[in-house]
């Protein structure tokens, strides 16, 4: 067994017992009422799930295994003159539970490069579809052809042991984590630059070497490829991707068919795809003033024009934080850092002086602030990647840091197959005047 892999038992099986103990001391503790509202709104605020590597506050934000953002870019390991952390430090922090030391990460660097291999079938497969077709659906595709390397699926299918469910798990997720790049690089170059693809260079980290395969060579884009992937990799268990393929993974659906799960749920406008929109709709806006640096007054009425046509103003929002969100500070801080002057960067910043005051003033909106999706993309423009369809891929190979590591977690501790109560309105309503059902199906 390699060095991680036996930490991360180590780990699991300390995690375990106390969960056991846990539950046979306080398993009939009540942790929290159920609302009737709650069953109706996206089960907002129910406790469901345990998910060990991240925990979001509504008010703080994203801590990793304890840590937030500024300490994590303060105490991960970096790459050779760089200043962001590097994602390898992270998917470590989030797997085993402990910093790692420079030489896990250094570790962890080389065995990623040594999975990334991605066989030709992928990208025939890949190369099958149109060009026209998202970037994402070319992603869940390539992402599902190499569904036939699965080890969890192969020894499953020959009968192996519950207790062996979690190393399967492993092999698979590290293997997926080597090779993502690869296969999002290549839908880059198909799509944008002719077909012209770069091959990886085995002396780069996993992002910097990202960066490479995509065409980018300039350090500051590499450097914002660690921050990227970092940042982007995990915000607890409730959000669509990260609870899509712990769902998936719970009927024992192998790693990768239950990450390509999670994508598909990455991929809608009110998650992931927030990132293109939002990008889209401020060169809208350009595009109707004929300027690149609109005025605090035109994007007011900008905003105001894009919520009476009932669309939602992208990048604002978000389901459980109600501050700004951690992850566009660290992006704000690295754009005042490398880019201060930069006309987009500058308007993401005007947007943020102007859309929360108009958010706040409509009642139903719980979090006028904005959220990850709000900075990324002008990030990526500033450093010649405009090609905003593309945005939700990157923000799918961070994911799988998070949510691979979360699924290694759900087999090592045994988790069940979930599946959680649903009732129908007329079952309610006997509920709540008194007259119970239980079994409404
Ligand atoms: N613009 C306009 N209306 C908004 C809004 C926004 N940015 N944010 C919330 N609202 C509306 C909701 O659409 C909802 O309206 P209805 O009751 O008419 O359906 C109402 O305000 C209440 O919503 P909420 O309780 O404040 O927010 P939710 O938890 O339901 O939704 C989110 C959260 C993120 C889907 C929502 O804020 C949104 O649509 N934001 C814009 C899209 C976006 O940026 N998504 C990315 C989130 C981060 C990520 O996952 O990547």
């Amino acid at each position: 067994m390699g060095v991680i892999k036996d930490r991360f038992k180590q780990k699991a099986d300390e995690v375990t017992a106390e969960i056991k103990e846990l539950i046979s001391e306080h398993g009939d503790k009540k942790i929290g009422e159920i609302k009737l509202s709650q069953v109706y709104q996206g089960m907002r605020g129910m406790i469901g799930l345990v998910t060990e590597t991240s925990l979001l506050d509504p008010q703080e934000g994203i801590r990793f295994r304890g840590y937030s953002i500024p300490e994590l870019q303060q105490k991960l390991p970096k790459a050779p003159g760089g200043n962001e952390p590097l994602p390898e430090g992270l998917f470590y922090l989030m797997l085993v539970g402990e910093l790692p030391t420079e030489e896990d990460v250094t570790h962890l660097t080389s065995v990623w490069q040594r999975r990334s291999h991605v066989p030709n079938y992928v990208f025939d497969t890949i190369e099958a579809l149109p060009i026209t077709a998202h970037p994402m659906t070319q992603f869940v595709i390539a992402i599902m052809s190499l569904q036939t390397q699965s080890q969890f699926a192969k020894l499953y299918a020959k009968g192996m042991n519950k207790k062996d469910y979690w190393n399967a798990a492993f092999d698979d997720a590290m293997d997926l984590i080597a090779r993502l790049p690869r296969i999002a690089a290549y839908i880059y170059r198909r799509k944008y630059k002719g077909g012209d693809h770069i091959q990886p260079n085995g002396l780069l980290d996993w992002a910097g070497n990202f960066a490479h395969m995509m065409g980018y060579e300039d350090e500051g884009f590499k450097e914002l490829m660690r921050l990227y992937m970092t940042i982007h990799s995990d915000h607890e268990g409730g959000n669509v991707s990260a609870h899509a393929t712990h769902l998936v993974g719970s009927a024992l659906s192998d790693p990768y068919l239950s990450f390509a799960a999670g994508m598909n749920g990455l991929a809608g406008p009110l998650h992931g795809l927030a990132n293109q929109e939002v990008i889209k709709w401020i060169f809208e806006l350009r595009e109707r003033i004929g300027s690149e640096t609109p005025t605090k007054e035109q994007i007011t009425e900008y905003v105001k024009q894009t919520l009476s046509e009932g669309k939602v103003v992208p990048g604002y929002g978000h389901a459980v934080l109600r501050k700004t969100d951690p992850r566009f500070t660290a992006q704000m801080e690295f754009g005042k850092k490398h880019m201060p002057d930069d006309p987009l960067v500058n308007t993401v910043w005007n947007v943020y002086h102007t859309v929360p005051e108009i958010l706040s003033n409509i009642a139903k909106i719980k979090n006028p602030w904005p959220n990850v999706d709000a900075h990324s993309g002008a990030l990526l423009v500033h450093y010649g990647m405009v090609e905003y369809e593309f945005y939700t891929v990157l923000f799918g190979v961070a994911r799988s840091l998070g949510v691979l590591a979360s699924l290694v977690w759900d087999r090592a501790l045994g988790l069940p197959i979930e599946r959680p109560k649903s009732v129908t309105t007329k079952a309610l309503l006997k509920r709540v005047t008194g007259e119970a059902e239980d079994d409404d199906e």
